[in-house]
């Protein structure tokens, strides 16, 4: 790829990368033969795509008439009747919103609304930021997680003299099509050893030690999904000299604050260790999980800048990104959250259930891991415990993720990741059989 070529030629030629590649080949195929109900139609070359790898399970799920399924597919929150969550302070500030009739459905500026970036920026960074204290941030209203990176990847593509981006391996597998399709390319670094679980310290280290100097690294700020294994406070500290002394720039992606410890201080350390040294990074905040507002697709992107100049200018340009992509986001999920970050006694009652959601998780990896104590289940399953977040990484192969779906109505994705906060005491036996016929019947 040369870098001279312009970000449009760079999204053409990676968009026919990604869909030659074989993994995507069924996108692929444009040379399907035309049938005769087909002829006619200019579109009669369209290929079916296949189903996302993640929603498509939830696809699956609803299609199944059987009265035991269970989708441990998509990550979202499910109460221990098994139902979907509205949280009280949502519906608190809705109401709220509803009875102020000074409320209007006007455009937000292409940025969004002032008041719900503050309040994000405050969120993530502190609210004793100095960063944001010298104004130092730009952030900019988007859709959700996934907008906010899209933004971002799309910013760095036209403006950052590096394009290259490293992913962890694994990561949620929208990040390459995301980062690819903004104009960048993607590379891995390591990040999981499958024999022991947990973090490939070493393998991390010499992979971000070997790439290229000013390289992007994107890092999952708490709850890496799908693998459940952070680093320690001491190796987010050694991964941020690192990066540092090879001006690697780091983009976050946070979309599970407050859910991997229950504390929205806590899981927002990592982020801020890379701006206390007063360096430059990208961040991608979701509220689709902590404040249970997924359909509501709110979410902020902010860049930390060596100064407020530059973070002035960096907004302006945010903006010609923004402008032609959706014009400006969305007024209702925003409100919500301002109106919830803004007031103390909702903010706390916020705190509270989301807390209740994070402890919720984790009774469910202890009762997942004694049910399969108590059945005796082959192999070392200590690391349902010891993940974080809403997922565990099973270990399990996609053959036996076939079998469960097959024999015991359970939907999770092929790579064995299970969502803990689609499960309930109700449904933890069922699991634990199913996993218990998977490892002992299916190699
Ligand atoms: N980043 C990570 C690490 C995520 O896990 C997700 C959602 C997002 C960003 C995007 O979330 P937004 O809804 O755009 O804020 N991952 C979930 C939800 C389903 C999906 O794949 O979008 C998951 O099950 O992995």
């Amino acid at each position: 790829m040369s870098s001279s070529s312009s970000p449009s030629d760079r999204r053409l030629s990676a968009l026919a990368r990604h869909l030659s590649s074989p993994a995507e080949s069924p996108v692929a195929g444009v040379s399907a033969s035309i049938t005769s109900s087909d002829v006619g139609s200019v579109f009669s070359h369209v290929v079916r795509a296949p189903e996302d790898p993640i929603l498509g399970v939830t696809v699956a799920y609803n299609k199944d008439p059987s009265p035991v399924k269970l989708n441990l597919g998509v990550g979202a929150y499910r109460t221990e009747e098994g139902k979907p969550l509205v949280l009280n302070v949502v519906r608190k500030a809705e109401q709220q919103l509803v009875n102020d009739r000074s409320r209007v459905k006007e455009y937000l500026p292409i940025v969004g609304l002032a008041e719900f970036n503050k309040l994000s920026a405050k969120l993530i960074f502190g609210a004793d930021s100095p960063a944001i204290q010298s104004n130092r941030v730009t952030t900019v209203q988007c859709l959700s997680g996934t907008g906010s990176l899209r933004v971002g990847g799309e910013f760095l593509a036209r403006h950052y003299h590096q394009q290259i981006i490293y992913i962890p391996l694994p990561t949620w597998g929208n990040h390459p099509k995301v980062f690819t399709l903004a104009g960048l390319s993607v590379k891995t670094y390591r990040y999981y050893d499958p024999a022991t679980r947990g973090l490939d310290f070493k393998g991390l280290m010499e992979d971000l030690g070997s790439a290229p100097s000013g390289a992007v690294v994107l890092l999952h700020a708490c709850a890496h999904n799908p693998t459940g294994v952070d680093p320690s406070l001491q190796q987010w500290e050694q991964i941020r000299q690192l990066m540092r002394s090879k001006k690697l720039l780091p983009f976050f992606d946070s979309a599970y604050q407050g859910f991997a410890s229950g504390s929205l201080d806590k899981d927002a350390q990592s982020v801020r260790i890379f701006v206390a040294d007063g360096g430059e990074c990208l961040v991608a905040q979701s509220y689709a999980k902590n404040m249970g507002l997924y359909g509501e697709r709110v979410g902020a992107l902010s860049i930390v800048c060596k100064t407020a100049d530059v973070a002035g200018k960096v907004e302006s340009q945010l903006k010609l990104v923004i402008r032609p992509m959706y014009s400006n986001p969305p007024i209702h999920g925003a409100s919500i959250v301002a109106a919830i970050l803004r007031d103390r006694n909702l903010y706390n009652e916020w705190t509270i259930e989301l807390k209740a959601m994070a402890d919720r998780i984790i009774s469910m990896r202890h009762q997942l891991s004694d049910a399969l104590r108590a059945r005796g289940t082959p192999g070392d399953w200590s690391h349902i415990i010891k993940q974080i977040g809403m997922f565990t990484f099973t270990g399990l192969n996609a053959k036996q993720v076939a079998f469960m779906t097959k024999e015991y109505h359970i939907y999770m994705t092929a790579d064995g990741r299970i969502s803990m906060a689609g499960l309930s005491s109700r449904t933890v036996p069922h699991l634990a059989d199913a996993i218990h016929a998977a490892v002992t019947r299916v190699v």
